[in-house]
């Protein structure tokens, strides 16, 4: 390993987290086997090789699948608050583990070091929030129409939960998914992002501790790392009843459409399109640093970034000239190191795609205030940093209308709010949005049903950023999916009604006669 990895004590968090120069890619708990090709994991950081992994290969997804089956005739049998349990161990690990783990977010993936461990932080929070829930599954109970009847419903564990992440928050999306699955009886199989494997062997190695305490079976958490083929087979087969997908609308797409073909379950989290309205009552330090954070945090590829901020036009000209004299004085580099505020994009094909935008944009008549650059030099050799930039545009443009991920942010100006809503709207997707108002009349209207159309409302604080406690998701075609807090845990479950009949009677509901 290159010196430049020493220096930031990555050496030694890899070992920690169980990460070889070589690994094996498929893991059924503490069993680690896989028959596929070998994929390189380098870092956007530094452009170094971290490390090697062999894929899962179709032998290998057979041999999972088997072990979940097995696996899951067990689990489901022991009881909701002793699986949640386990699953208060997994957050004590990940707090055991939290340093190592949120550095290798940030070398793997590229986010700056505070927000890798904030995705840790993301992770104890839902094993906590998991644990609570496991001693509430609760249903309705109802009053029978017939006498001496009792009706009440419940819900019991699905099976095999598939969970397929992206790169951008390569393990907490696992766990807002699997702890949940868990409390719910299920096992989960996870196929994580190709770009990010070590993250996803990393939270496999820290949970096969929990099940090898626990003497449970090894079926209950498997990993596949693979390519979209092996995703393929776990979205068509039968034998997964929900499949979690978070991804680019276009492969939700597909997603979506072939779960349904066989009748199964889907959770999809795709693309966001996300504004703020920053209107004439707001508070503009607020704003502004509710703005850059958005736009800029995670370089732009959080699917919460903040894509476009709807600005009034009395304040339009001092928002402007503040967001410009803010970008002036970012830090891109490093993200382990905590002065930097914008670390590099994923990869190269990002970066190309970055440059597209920026291309189509121009040719639409975006006017860049902040101009891109994709940086070179010292401290850049991976060939992944970019400037983050500013552009004037009109919604309708189609580069606007479209997610890249990539720290991109267009101004749009408004007169009333009527038509900042209209334009905040106006997108395909619905994922965050939020007004920055010190105004009641705006912010009321901005969350009623005439308001936001998207899965996430907030006043006065940006569009990313949110907490684990409540339901996330978006609407329209960012798919309609919810994970994570409030009663999502229904999702994991299928839902049983019941109806018992205690009398010598066999009365009809609709009050139908049928005498023999
Ligand atoms: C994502 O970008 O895929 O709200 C998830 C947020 C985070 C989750 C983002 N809690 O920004």
């Amino acid at each position: 390993m290159s010196k430049k990895i020493k220096d930031f004590g990555i050496e030694k968090t890899l070992k920690n987290l169980g990460i070889k120069e070589e690994n094996k890619g498929t893991s059924v708990g503490g069993k680690y086997f896989a028959s596929g090709k070998t994929i390189e994991s380098f870092s956007p950081v530094d452009g170094n090789l971290i490390a090697k992994i062999k894929t899962s290969g179709e032998s290998d997804y057979d041999k999972v699948i088997e072990t979940a089956e097995k696996a899951f005739k067990e689990f489901r049998l022991i009881p909701a608050p002793k699986r949640g349990e386990i699953v208060r161990q997994l957050g004590q690990k990940l707090r055991q583990y939290k340093d190592d783990l949120g550095k290798l977010v940030s070398y793997e993936m590229g986010k700056s070091l505070q927000e890798g461990l904030g995705e840790v932080q993301e992770m104890i929070d839902i094993c906590d929030f998991a644990v609570g829930v496991s001693r509430q599954l609760h249903g309705y109970t109802m009053h029978s129409e017939r006498p001496g009847h009792r009706m009440y419903e419940q819900y019991h564990p699905l099976g095999i939960v598939g969970i397929i992440t992206a790169f951008n928050f390569p393990v907490a999306v696992w766990s807002w998914n699997t702890a949940l699955a868990w409390i719910c009886g299920n096992v989960t199989i996870w196929k994580p992002s190709e770009k990010t494997p070590l993250c996803a062997i990393a939270c496999q190695n820290i949970m096969n501790e929990v099940i090898k305490e626990n003497n449970l079976p090894e079926g209950i958490s498997s990993v596949l790392v693979a390519d979209h083929e092996i995703g393929q087979k776990l979205v068509d087969d039968k034998r997964v009843s929900l499949v979690s997908f978070t991804g680019s609308t276009r492969v939700g797409r597909m997603v979506s459409t072939n779960v349904a073909q066989r009748f199964g379950k889907s959770i999809l989290e795709l693309g966001g399109n996300n504004a703020i309205i920053i209107s004439k009552d707001a508070d503009i330090d607020m704003s502004i640093i509710g703005a850059v954070f958005g736009a800029v945090g995670t370089a732009g590829q959080r699917c919460t970034s903040t894509r476009r901020l709807i600005i009034h036009e009395s304040v339009y000209d001092e928002v402007k000239n503040r967001l410009v004299k803010a970008y002036g004085q970012l830090k891109i580099g490093n993200p382990l190191d905590e002065t930097n505020h914008v670390g590099p994009l994923i990869d190269t094909d990002a970066v190309n795609m970055y440059q597209e935008a920026i291309k189509k944009g121009k040719k639409e008549g975006a006017k860049f205030i902040v101009e891109g650059e994709v940086l070179k030099g010292k401290g850049y050799e991976s060939g992944c940093y970019v400037k983050p930039c500013i552009a004037e545009v009109k919604n309708s443009y189609e580069i606007v209308q479209h997610e890249t991920f990539a720290p991109i942010l267009y101004l749009i100006k408004y007169k009333t709010l009527d038509e900042a809503i209209a334009i905040q709207n106006d997108v395909p997707q619905g994922l965050s949005s939020s007004i920055m108002t010190q105004n009641l009349r705006e912010a009321e209207l901005f969350l009623s049903h005439a308001g936001s159309d998207c899965g996430i409302a907030n006043v006065n604080i940006g569009t990313s950023g949110a907490e684990i406690g409540g339901a996330f998701g978006g609407e329209k075609e960012t798919g309609g999916g919810r994970e994570s807090g409030s009663d999502v845990w229904k999702y994991y479950m299928r839902r049983q009604t019941n109806t018992i009949n205690y009398t010598a009677q066999l009365p009809l509901a609709q009050g139908i006669k049928f005498d023999l």
